[in-house]
Order: structure tokens, then C-alpha cells, then sequence
């Protein structure tokens, strides 16, 4: 009776060795090196809540943007250096496109959400490194309302 007591604790153990100790290896923010992120745009102030944040390259994100203001906003990742110039074609582009160019340098978007929409953006983020900025090109946002992600290993 206790030989079986003590076999089935020492399995019990060996459980516990084999998976125990890598779910608390697991990051904050990460599941199955998946980053996940949420961004909200603050009420009244034309930005985001988060302006900075880093990813690895090829790394799959899950970014989750929500919009509690009572005016509509978007967020395109956008590719280096492009912000300023995606921010001027965002004006022809117009409401029926949600502000959003066509462009290559637009990477990855969200459509335009109104007050208490939320959508999920999943992606895989682009293998070369550098500064990828984030920005809502609603009609007077995209001067302020910019954030960067960062590509780095
Ligand atoms: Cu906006």
C-alpha cells in the first residue's frame, strides 16, 4: 500500500518537473510566442494610450485597438519613414475607404471605428528591423496621433 503511494507521488513529481517550470518561463504579453497588445486612443486627446512598443522580427502579433472616444479612429502600421506622407494621401483617400491610402507603405490596418468599437489586428511582423510607426489618419489626427513599433531582436 505505501510502495503505491509513494510511485504514484514520485509521478505526480515528474509531472510537475516536465511542465511545471516552463508555464512560469512563459513572458507576460506572450502566449505560444504570440505578442499581444492593446491600444486604445484616449477620449479627447487625438493619441494613443501606448506610443511605443517592440516586437521581434517575424514575430505573430495580436493587436487589439479599442476606440472609447466619441470621435472615430483608425491606426495603420506604416512603413519606415512613410508616416508624414501616408498622413497627406489619408485626406483623397476619404471617408468611403475609412481614411486608409492605397499604398504599399501601408502595412497593416484597422478600419475606422466609432465610439466603443474594437477590432483585433493579427499579423506577422515585418522581418526587416527598424522604427515602424502607428498612426490614426482620421481627418486632423495624423499629426498627433502617432505611436512606433519597434522591430528588434
Ligand atoms: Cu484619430
Amino acid at each position: 500500500m505505501r510502495n503505491i503511494f509513494v510511485k504514484a507521488s514520485s509521478i505526480l513529481f515528474v509531472i510537475y518537473l516536465a511542465f511545471g517550470p516552463e508555464v512560469e518561463a512563459t513572458n507576460p504579453g506572450t502566449e505560444n510566442d504570440v505578442f499581444q497588445i492593446t491600444i486604445k486612443a484616449v477620449v479627447g486627446q487625438l493619441k494613443f494610450d501606448i506610443t511605443e512598443f517592440s516586437v521581434k522580427p517575424n514575430q505573430s502579433v495580436e493587436l487589439t485597438f479599442e476606440n472609447p472616444d466619441f470621435m472615430p479612429h483608425n491606426l495603420l502600421i506604416v512603413a519606415p519613414g512613410t508616416a508624414d506622407e501616408i498622413n497627406r494621401l489619408s485626406m483623397s483617400a476619404g471617408f468611403d475607404n475609412d481614411y486608409i491610402p492605397d499604398s504599399p507603405n501601408v502595412l497593416f490596418t484597422t478600419r475606422l471605428l466609432n465610439n466603443q468599437e474594437v477590432e483585433i489586428l493579427e499579423f506577422t511582423a515585418p522581418s526587416e528591423p527598424g522604427e515602424y510607426p502607428y498612426i490614426c489618419t482620421f481627418p486632423g489626427h495624423g499629426e498627433l496621433m502617432r505611436g512606433i513599433m519597434k522591430v528588434e531582436e
